[in-house]
């Protein structure tokens, strides 16, 4: 389709082939298939430039948890060998240079609007098109729509009273101001301790006259052992990036290359798991959780290493009444995501950091000048709230989204979110949404997945349009199946055991669901070729001229 230019000053309506909300990892690799296939997209991205996570979380100390060399578009070879990563996270900016840098060498932009949030979208059931709205009051007609708009993307304040009487300066971790914030000579409060706060306390606490930082919950976090990327280790990544690309996707559990030994750790005796732990340790990074094959299967297993890390706390933190308040204890270690810090526990040795325990004594009210927990007061010069996002559902229901028979996703996901493969929900045809819950998503290295997700879609509508078909949507059967089949295996794991984002605790009133695919991403990939293979078993595909799938 081409686009329809106004000719006089009402409302543009625009129409594409395709609509892709937001343009991150996933809203621009979709682009790029899809321009491959010779039809036309139009991105829209609330945003003023390319790299969605990357683009709103600036905080001080962002960076990425997974390897350089690993969180990266695998898709083209020459971009792989091309680009150099110069350390082994790399920090948020060089993660956006990387982004646009893709957006220019695959020459993206110009089928880009940035600035412009998509408000709504609605199925017409005759001619089998979204008419998708958008902040700039333009209507825009599109046969697929694609929700690539991330699964932690959706930042979120909790609802403190007294919050718009505050006088001094507020910040979201992801919603950081694009300048330096500097708070040198400022007393900072830190709400939350999630990978975010972890990540940015310690260079806080270097700047701030006095941090406060207020924990509810305390998490588990392993060294970083962040370092340069060695010219030989790049090149060693380099000399095969294909085949370890494809070991990543088929042969580990989460896509990022790991050695997991196949052993449990009740079958180590204290001294083999004690030196696999100090090795986890010494290595850095979340494959600590991989020092053993069954830590989120089996509590006791998951017990030696709390207690393994619960111990490196009371090591390194000086004051034994701090550390005991930063050794966790509610839920296993991984069932929350295992934070990866520089200097995190460290920093409360500094004289200038104070921990406060609000699941103690809750934050009742902010001040102007500060915030009272408990019966004590805090005054406060700024405070950065890194209090996390309404994931994995909160950016799609932010769209209202009415699908083939007028029902709202929003109405349809009321108890929960319901996906077919996490790619497609019943009732909601050509609606894809790439890394949607009820796949590995945020388990996974997510461009892997982002990059899984992709190739589907795009395999999917060479596949309908070779056939002359035009319209897809899973059947409620297969949907069912899947969704139980999601909670099924999350529920052999010890992940449900945590009030964690992933469950949707960190919302008031959200369903208790836990949202991503735990099947590992072998298992996925296979079934969803599986399914594709077999003429896109559980879903119903038809054309426009065709009646409307049951
Ligand atoms: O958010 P979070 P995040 N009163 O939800 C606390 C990815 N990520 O932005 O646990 C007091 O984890 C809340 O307390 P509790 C990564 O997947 C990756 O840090 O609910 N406290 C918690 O401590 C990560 O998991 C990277 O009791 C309140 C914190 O706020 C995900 O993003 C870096 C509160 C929120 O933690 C989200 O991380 C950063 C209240 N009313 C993020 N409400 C890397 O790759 C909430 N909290 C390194």
């Amino acid at each position: 389709m081409d686009a329809l230019q106004p000719n006089s000053a009402a409302p543009a309506l625009r129409s594409h082939d395709a609509v892709i909300v937001g343009a991150g990892f996933g809203g621009l690799y979709m682009l790029h298939r899809l321009r491959g296939l010779g039809l036309s997209a139009r991105v829209f991205e609330q945003g003023s430039g390319v790299g969605g996570t990357w683009y709103w979380n600036r905080y001080p100390g962002a960076r990425c948890d997974v390897e350089s060399m690993q969180y990266s578009y695998g898709f083209s070879e020459d971009l792989q060998q091309d680009w150099q990563w110069s350390e082994r996270y790399a920090p948020q900016p060089e993660i956006l240079r990387y982004a646009n840098h893709v957006a220019d060498r695959f020459d993206l932009r110009r089928d880009i609007q940035f600035d412009t949030g998509v408000t709504a979208a609605r199925f017409d059931d005759a001619s089998g098109t979204w008419s998708v709205s958008t902040s700039d009051g333009a209507e825009t007609a599109a046969r697929y729509l694609i929700l690539a708009t991330g699964c932690l993307s959706n930042a979120r304040i909790p609802d403190f009273p007294g919050l718009d009487d505050f006088a001094g300066k507020t910040y979201h971790t992801g919603h950081w101001p694009h300048r330096t914030i500097d708070f040198t000579g400022q007393r900072v409060g830190v709400i939350g301790t999630g990978s975010s706060a972890i990540q940015s306390i310690p260079i806080i606490a270097e700047q701030a006259a006095h941090l406060f930082v207020f924990q509810r919950t305390a998490n588990f976090s392993v060294p970083a052992h962040n370092a340069a990327i060695s010219t030989d280790y790049a090149a060693s990544w380099k000399s095969d990036y294909a085949a370890r690309r494809r070991r990543a996707r088929e042969e580990t559990r989460n896509g990022i290359l790991t050695v997991v030994p196949d052993k449990s750790a009740m079958e180590d005796t204290a001294e083999g798991r004690r030196a696999a732990y100090e090795a986890g340790w010494a290595r850095g990074g979340i494959s600590f959780m991989s020092s053993y094959n069954d830590l989120l299967l089996n509590k006791e297993a998951n017990d030696t290493a709390c207690d393994f890390v619960r111990g490196k706390i009371a090591e390194i933190v000086r004051d034994p009444a701090v550390a005991r308040l930063l050794q966790p204890n509610d839920h296993p270690i991984g069932s929350k995501r295992i934070c990866v810090d520089t200097d995190y526990y460290a920093t409360f040795n500094r004289p200038n950091v104070t921990l406060v325990n609000v699941r103690a004594e809750p934050i009742e009210r902010i001040l102007p000048n500060g915030l009272r927990a408990g019966a004590k007061e805090y005054a406060l010069d700024a405070i950065v709230f890194a209090t996390g996002f309404d994931a994995m559902t909160g950016s799609v229901a932010k769209i209202d989204i009415h699908g083939r028979d007028g029902r709202t996703l929003n109405q349809k996901w009321v108890e929960g979110p319901r996906c077919h493969l996490g790619l497609m929900s019943a009732g909601f045809p050509n609606l894809f949404i790439i890394t949607g819950p009820g796949s590995p998503s945020v388990l996974s290295n997510m461009i892997v997945s982002i990059e899984q997700h992709v190739d589907w879609i795009t395999d999917c509508i060479a596949h309908m349009r070779a056939r002359g078909l035009d319209r897809i949507e899973p059947t409620v059967a297969a949907e069912d199946d899947w969704v139980a089949h999601v909670n099924e295996v999350a529920h052999r794991t010890l992940y449900p055991q945590a009030n964690s984002w992933y469950m949707g605790a960190n919302i008031p009133g959200k369903p208790r669901i836990f949202m991503p695919y735990i099947g590992g991403v072998p298992a996925y990939r296979q079934i969803c070729a599986e399914i594709a293979a077999n003429d896109y078993a559980g879903f119903s595909l038809s054309s426009a001229r065709q009646a409307t799938p049951a």
